[in-house]
């Protein structure tokens, strides 16, 4: 026989006969002779009863029934009844289960950390004492596994889906080969600040940081237009609230025409694809996430907003801002950024473009008409960085030149170098963090919640 799936259960089932596995989400025992449930399969629940009755069920099996921990996965036969009325604590509200056998297929041992109820609870609710006290995020991610079982972070990671799904769907359709880098590297790239060293039979090997020099050298090999998802690896010690050692890459590098104002373009097309896609498709995700984590909603542009550097420093100036502290815009100032942003153009996304040099990686194409700046960009969403990416340079004599000027030996990436000695084409892409964008869209406000199985330097498990 085929088990049920609950989310298909209405009054239209009324007394059939079904045979289905489930959680047990809570349990009540009213009398001796009857006990109630609330039955779970991912985020549908369904009310179940058990009663005495002079053919299978005894006493001591609803006793006994009544007593499995919540949690539990159990086979339960039974029949479809309409509800006298409707039933509330239930996702399915019309119809329950009269169960006629039921049988213990998986038990917990020890008590839950906390309950499922707690763990849903609205963040920014009061606390009331002797009712409940809020989860904190640590105990939550010491006990990652039950914690995901709740609504919010089941609505929150098929949204971390359907953001990777929207990101290849764009590209696909937009003529890109989908890639896959090694994560492991012979040396440093990039920068050497930041990597992973780890043992590689008798010598060492790096963890890449990201993608950007195999992306680049796959538009080197006449790919012309190409994108990976996959994970990257950071080692810096950041105890932020957006700060991951391991997190994953949404990266894309293309073939320029004429100007690098293409790749932005496709970029930002593609994000605007994605929050609409979000909304339009996961509407019901978005609602049950907003319940736990109140967020005003994610306001986009049709028309993106595109500030310079320079006249985002200005905003901040005009702001009462110290010029002298704006070389570089600080995590403090870019959500300072973001709100006057908000306040003059009602949007929650918006790009800064023309980044000074000394700012960016050796690997930035400088400005033609200025170079003491570069054609390189930064994207926000809600004041907080989600994307980085520039047009490169493609001649190699300018690039050793460029990595001399940034301290970079051209000797310790020759191999990148030889890249560009056999021909590239002019080119650009960008790098997203899968979990920022996530975190941002929804306002978790924490990069934990969007990670799995987060990893930071405090870290490691589960
Ligand atoms: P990028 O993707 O360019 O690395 P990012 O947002 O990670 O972007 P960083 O340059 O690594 O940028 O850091 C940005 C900001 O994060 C810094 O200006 C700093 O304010 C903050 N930050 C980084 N590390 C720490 C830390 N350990 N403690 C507090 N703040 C930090
Ligand atoms: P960058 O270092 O800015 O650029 O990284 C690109 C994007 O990745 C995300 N990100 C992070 N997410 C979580 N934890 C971190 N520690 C972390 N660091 C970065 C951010 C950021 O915007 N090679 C370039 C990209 C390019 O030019 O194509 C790069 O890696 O969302």
């Amino acid at each position: 026989r085929k088990r049920t799936d609950i989310a298909t259960l209405s009054a239209k089932n009324d007394s059939e006969h079904v045979l289905l596995r489930a959680r047990i989400q809570t349990s009540r025992l009213q009398s001796n002779k009857m006990a109630f449930f609330s039955l779970r399969q991912r985020t549908d629940t369904i009310q179940a009863m058990l009663a005495v009755d002079d053919k299978q069920v005894s006493k001591q099996m609803v006793k006994w029934a009544a007593s499995l921990s919540d949690e539990s996965i159990v086979l339960v036969h039974g029949t479809v009844v309409k509800s006298p009325e409707s039933i509330k604590s239930c996702s399915i509200d019309d119809v329950e289960i009269q169960v006629s056998e039921i049988w213990l297929v998986a038990g917990l041992e020890g008590r839950l950390p906390f309950s499922l109820e707690d763990a849903s609870r609205s963040e920014t609710a009061p606390e009331v004492e002797g009712q409940f006290s809020r989860v904190l995020l640590d105990t939550r991610l010491n006990n990652r596994i039950i914690d995901l079982r709740t609504q919010t972070n089941q609505a929150i990671f098929k949204l971390q889906h359907a953001i990777g799904d929207l990101f290849r769907d764009y590209l696909n359709n937009n003529g890109f080969t989908e890639i896959h880098s090694p994560k492991l590297q012979g040396a440093a790239t990039e920068s050497g600040a930041s990597v992973f060293k780890v043992g590689y039979f008798k010598g060492d090997a790096f963890l890449a940081q990201s993608p950007q020099l195999a992306k680049q050298m796959a538009i080197a090999a006449d790919f012309e237009r190409v994108y990976e998802i996959g994970p990257v690896f950071r080692a810096e010690d950041s105890n932020t609230h957006r700060h991951l050692t391991e997190f994953i890459g949404l990266d894309l590098e293309m073939t320029i025409e004429e100007h690098y104002h293409e790749v932005k373009e496709l970029l930002d097309g593609m994000l605007k694809t994605i929050f609409k896609g979000l909304k339009e498709r996961y509407a019901k995700e978005i609602a049950v996430v907003s319940k736990q984590f109140e967020a005003e909603e994610f306001k986009w542009r049709e028309e993106t907003l595109t500030l310079t550097f320079r006249e985002a420093v200005d905003l901040l100036v005009e702001d009462g801002v110290d010029r002298e502290n704006l070389d570089d815009i600080n995590t403090e100032n870019e959500k300072r950024l973001g709100r006057l942003v908000k306040a003059k153009y009602d949007t929650d996304y918006f790009i800064v473009d023309k980044f000074p040099f000394e700012l960016r990686p050796f690997y930035t194409m400088p400005d033609p008409n200025d170079p003491t700046l570069t054609n390189s960009y930064d994207f926000f969403m809600r004041g907080e960085e989600i994307l980085s990416g520039a047009q490169r340079i493609h001649d190699p004599e300018f690039l050793c030149q460029q990595m001399r000027a940034k301290g970079v030996d051209p000797e310790s990436m020759k191999g990148y170098i030889d890249g560009f000695r056999m021909g590239c084409p002019p080119h650009g892409g960008g790098g997203i963090g899968l979990e920022r964008v996530l975190m941002l869209f929804l306002k978790l406000n924490n990069i934990r919640r969007a990670s799995l199985f987060p990893r930071d330097p405090k870290r490691l498990e589960p």
